[in-house]
């Protein structure tokens, strides 16, 4: 639960939604907002400027800004910060304004945007503002096209958001270990024509990636690929929260790649089309339908699907150890490997000895192994029906027929209706499944279709058997 630790008004400044608290700035810069928390922040409407339909932040908020003689003014705090990586987890990260990553900047086509940052690390920073048209000197690469600000100094950037589309901002000085502990956010150009694109739910998050030991809780920064922790906005697996959408809504979600790698996201259920990348919208004769979208290195893309099918779907990562948590990196491979006699003398040299992967990983999920401090099982997770043996880049999609348009709470675990879930053959069909042979009407139509189908499938395709 979000709470305030400070409030202090401004003039001028916008009324503060729920969870978002203000910090005193100097006199002539705007206040630089914090979100205490971790929890994904509902939408808030505009209350000044032009219109639009705001984005929702996996574990995240929008940054308000202050209306400045028709300019949009917003202030970013480069500092260290510590966030919450899932239960049981704290990272020693650098972010913005209190968090990694930080807050989503929105703003709209044609907008004046005035963006202070300051600079509270320990070392010069500057930001770059990842696919926009703007004035060279306002791009943020330090050396380049500014002097890099130094620690405890404020710079200010100024342009107008020409193009309506998916960006993110991150440093552009130090960048390799800057990124490596976290500074990045997202920024959005909502369409002048509010209309235009319009969407049900439009959700945002970065794919990020952190190398931090277990038990210990600062990244390493100096590793350029081995990474392992695998985050959606620097929250993995059960940390991340999982995305609520009414049943036939029209779904957006905008992914950034700021990790050292690519990532396959693959969606359960729906098949989806690619709307935005980088450059803009697509054209809609461009489109062909996916279940799974790999996203390289510094890119952005924007994935549409309509919500029809009611159900907790998976979105993940497809690289199976981007769905698995730190621990898991160095253990040898034991499979099929008779652990027998070997465990006992081993425990009498390290009594916490566990053995373990002889019939697969999978029980690692579901023991208490003992694990160093601060540092989450590699794989874990409790769903409706046990354990779900992930971590890292995973999260779920909760689609209702009950869900209220604008309601992002969590309607709990889906209740499958009676005879649509995998069950266990116990040597008879149940009753509700074989009263299709015996002539019974009790499943619909349209499933005993489905079960013609199975039935008449050739059994020469089984090679196998
Ligand atoms: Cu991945």
């Amino acid at each position: 639960m979000i709470s305030r630790r400070e409030f202090v008004t401004g003039a001028g400044m916008l009324a503060l939604g729920a969870g978002v608290i203000s910090r005193a700035g100097a006199a002539s810069l705007p206040e630089a907002m914090v979100a205490p928390g971790v929890s994904t922040q509902p939408p808030r409407l505009p209350s000044t400027g032009r219109p639009f339909h705001p984005v929702v932040t996996l574990n995240g908020w929008s940054l308000p800004w202050r209306m400045n003689q028709g300019v949009k003014e917003f202030h970013l705090v480069a500092e260290p910060v510590e966030r919450e990586l899932a239960p049981g987890m704290i990272a020693r990260l650098w972010g913005y304004n209190g968090q990694s990553p930080g807050p989503t900047i929105e703003v709209v086509e044609g907008d004046r945007v005035r963006i202070f940052v300051t600079n509270r690390l320990r070392e010069k920073t500057s930001i770059h503002w990842h696919g926009q048209r703007l004035p060279n000197g306002m791009d943020g690469v330090s050396g380049l096209t500014q002097p890099a600000i130094e620690s405890g100094k404020t710079f200010v950037y100024e342009f107008v958001a020409r193009r309506a589309g998916t960006f993110m901002y991150h440093p552009h000085s130090d960048e390799m270990v800057q990124m490596a502990m976290g500074m990045y956010g997202f920024w959005v150009t909502h369409p002048k024509d509010p209309d235009f694109m319009k969407v049900d739910r439009d959700f945002v998050f970065l794919l990020n990636n952190f190398d931090i030991e277990p038990g210990s809780a600062t990244p390493r920064v100096n590793t350029m690929l081995d990474f392992n922790l695998w985050a959606f906005n620097s929250r993995v697996f059960p940390g991340i929260d999982s995305m609520h959408v009414r049943q036939g809504d029209r779904v957006r979600v905008r992914i950034g790649n700021l990790t050292m790698t690519n990532h396959p996201i693959h969606l359960h259920g729906h098949e989806f089309v690619v709307t935005g990348t980088d450059g803009g919208w697509t054209p809609p004769a461009s489109r062909w339908p996916e279940v799974t979208l790999d996203i390289g290195v510094g890119q952005m893309r924007s994935i549409e699907f309509d919500a029809t099918e009611p159900g907790d779907w998976s979105l993940h990562c497809h690289k199976s150890h981007h769905t698995m948590n730190a621990m898991g990196h160095q253990v040898p491979t034991m499979v099929g490997v008779d652990q027998r006699g070997i465990a006992e003398k081993i425990s009498q040299l390290i009594p916490d000895y566990m053995a373990m992967g002889e019939h697969g990983m999978g029980e690692m999920a579901e023991m208490s192994m003992p694990l160093p401090d601060n540092t989450l099982p590699m794989m874990t997770g409790d769903g409706p029906f046990g354990s779900v043996e992930m971590g890292g880049m995973f999260t779920v999609v909760k689609v209702r027929r009950e869900q209220q348009p604008g309601d992002y709470s969590d309607p709990g675990w889906y209740r499958h209706p009676h005879g649509t879930q995998a069950w266990e053959w116990t040597g008879n069909l149940p009753d509700a499944l074989s009263s299709h042979s015996a002539g019974g009407q009790s499943m619909p139509a349209k499933h005993q279709e489905r079960m013609d189908l199975k039935a008449h499938k050739p059994q020469g395709h089984t090679g196998h058997r």
